[in-house]
């Protein structure tokens, strides 16, 4: 169904993953190139290096073009020039912009990986079909390796990002990422998810899974889609869609990744399955069953869709976020 979708609009979705894959993974072998102490830098390299769908980074650099398309599309229109905000230096390449944002998103999220599989957490010796960075050097440099790449990707964006950008967009997304992977994002969603693990079915409600998947995992999906629109100097309305855009795909990702679990083997997906029912998870399928989790699904493809028509930021001939959203949910892995 996806792909009969995506083809009606002529926009080849397959190809676009490939590239931006491949640029996102060249720009991250760029800024993990080893230095001492080497068993660090190897350690970090290789979970950030080791595969994974590129999904929010692909989020910032969309969001970075759907706006940047937009502003370009209204200076034309009017007689101001909108785009000179975004020009100090000449470039207002939207990629080259959000880029280093996206790898310091795909770093974060590596790190949290890393922390997730730890023994003392979720104790995995598999992910992304290769075993865990702890297996591999041991959980003191796993530990080390992920609080390096935390703080590398707040270096990559502070230091890397085109001088184009005003400083004080800059700022506001340094500070909304620290939040999102904070006390109140991710590491606040993970610490509820650790206190309902072990529930019976009728010890937790939807409000409850909703409120750890809003930290533990939607927190950076919001972020890697608002940041791409607030480097790019989206206005209030852009950022606001973005913003909720984020919310709806963060949800419906989180979704997807509980029915895999239960659905999905482990060649294919790279990891250990079935852990949320041994474990005893608060999870979507747990709470509604498989049905339901299908049909909530359903449901937020419908109203993210509805909020891109609304919103007027998918480019009419690619319609990147879109099938984005298509790919968040129909994933195999
Ligand atoms: C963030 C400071 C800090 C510490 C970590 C352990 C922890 C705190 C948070 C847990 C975050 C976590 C592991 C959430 C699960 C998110 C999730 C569904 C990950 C899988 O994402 P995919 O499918 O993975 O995008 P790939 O491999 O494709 O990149």
């Amino acid at each position: 169904m996806l792909e009969a979708q995506i083809h009606a609009t002529n926009f080849d979705f397959e190809s676009y993953l490939k590239e931006r894959r491949k640029l996102v993974e060249d720009r991250l072998a760029d800024y993990l190139v080893e230095q001492e102490p080497a068993r660090l830098w190897q350690s970090m390299a290789y979970s950030v290096l080791s595969g994974g769908k590129r999904l929010r980074a692909m989020l910032t650099l969309a969001a970075a073009e759907a706006v940047h398309t937009s502003i370009v599309s209204n200076a034309r229109g009017a007689t101001m020039g909108a785009t000179a905000a975004l020009n100090e230096d000449g470039s207002e390449d939207p990629l080259q912009i959000a880029l280093p944002c996206a790898c310091a998103i795909e770093m974060v999220h590596a790190m949290s990986l890393v922390h997730d599989d730890l023994p003392c957490l979720d104790n995995d010796d598999l992910r992304r079909g290769k075993p865990t960075n702890h297996k591999v050097y041991g959980e003191a440099i796993a530990l080390l390796a992920g609080d390096g790449l935390l703080m590398l990707a707040n270096e990559i964006l502070i230091e890397h990002t085109s001088k184009s950008v005003a400083p004080a967009n800059l700022l506001a997304v340094a500070l909304e990422l620290s939040k999102a992977t904070g006390p109140s994002g991710m590491v606040g969603g993970q610490v509820k998810d650790m206190e309902f693990t072990g529930a019976e079915e009728d010890g937790f409600d939807i409000a409850t899974v909703e409120s750890i998947h809003a930290g533990k995992t939607g927190a950076l999906i919001r972020f890697a889609l608002w940041s791409g629109g607030k480097l790019m100097n989206g206005n209030a309305e852009q950022l606001a869609s973005l913003h909720r855009f984020g919310e709806i795909l963060g949800l419906a990702f989180q979704i997807t990744d509980d029915l895999l679990d239960v659905t999905g083997d482990a060649q294919t997906l790279g990891k250990t399955p079935g852990k949320d029912e041994a474990t005893k998870k608060a999870t979507w399928v747990r709470a509604i069953g498989i049905e339901g989790a299908k049909n909530k699904l359903s449901e937020m493809e419908a109203e993210g869709s509805a909020l891109l028509e609304r919103s007027m930021l998918d480019n009419k001939d690619a319609p990147v976020l879109k099938a984005l959203l298509k790919y968040a949910i129909h994933r195999k892995k």
